[in-house]
């Protein structure tokens, strides 16, 4: 399987589940930044323009983080990304559709790129505000969701790789303010080498 990631990227999620699942892997580094995201080349694999993309064994194209997630958990189910009884996993894709297209999409995309969302110039300081309001009520509700466990689900699975990213977001590009027990989530997963291995890997920080 081929991953292809930007660093820093929501694409940091399904690169920690492949370290998870630990079977051979190829990464395509595929700069946002710099606009790689927009060539032909990329285009022609995902007409979307995003990132995570990946690329399966018979060639074929998977994309949309919640989407690619269902098929790692289920493709490994011995590395348990996903719980295996029926409310475990809907509950699991509630979170995970929650996370990327509310709080990442319309929460930190606004903040950290609001330039996507301006239509009159100098509104961007108005976008960033929308931008968190939403991420940090975001952030409010999956701290409540995590409580004192140590991972989402009670066990480590696939919706706190996502969890990691949009923490991650929050301490390093966002100061949007983690509340004790996400602050907690994030310094947890950072101690898992597939967690540590992906960053390196990517460059990222
Ligand atoms: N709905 C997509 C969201 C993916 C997404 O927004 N990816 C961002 C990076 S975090 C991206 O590729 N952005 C490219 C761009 O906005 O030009 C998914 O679930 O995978």
């Amino acid at each position: 399987m081929k991953l292809f990631y930007s660093p820093n990227a929501c694409s940091l999620g399904i690169h920690i589940m492949l370290r998870e699942i630990g079977q051979p892997f190829e990464l395509v580094r595929t700069e946002l930044h710099k606009g790689a995201q927009n060539t032909p080349e990329f285009r022609a694999i995902n007409p979307k323009g995003k990132v995570p993309v990946l690329q399966r064994d018979d060639g074929s194209i998977l994309t949309e983080f919640p989407a690619i997630t269902f098929y790692l958990a289920r493709t490994n189910p011995a590395a348990n990304l996903l719980p295996a009884d029926l409310e475990g996993e809907v509950r699991a894709l509630e979170l995970l559709d929650y996370m990327v297209a509310t709080v990442h999409m319309r929460g930190f995309t606004r903040l950290l790129r609001p330039s996507i969302f301006s239509t009159t110039p100098g509104d961007e300081e108005k976008v960033k505000q929308a931008g968190r309001a939403i991420a940090e009520e975001g952030i409010a509700n999956l701290s409540q969701r995590l409580g004192a466990k140590p991972y989402l689900m009670g066990d480590f699975s696939a919706v706190d790789c996502a969890l990691f990213y949009l923490t991650l977001w929050a301490n390093t590009r966002a100061e949007v303010a983690l509340p004790a027990n996400l602050a907690a989530h994030l310094a947890r997963m950072l101690a898992r080498p597939s967690v540590a291995q992906s960053l390196a890997a990517e460059g990222a920080a």
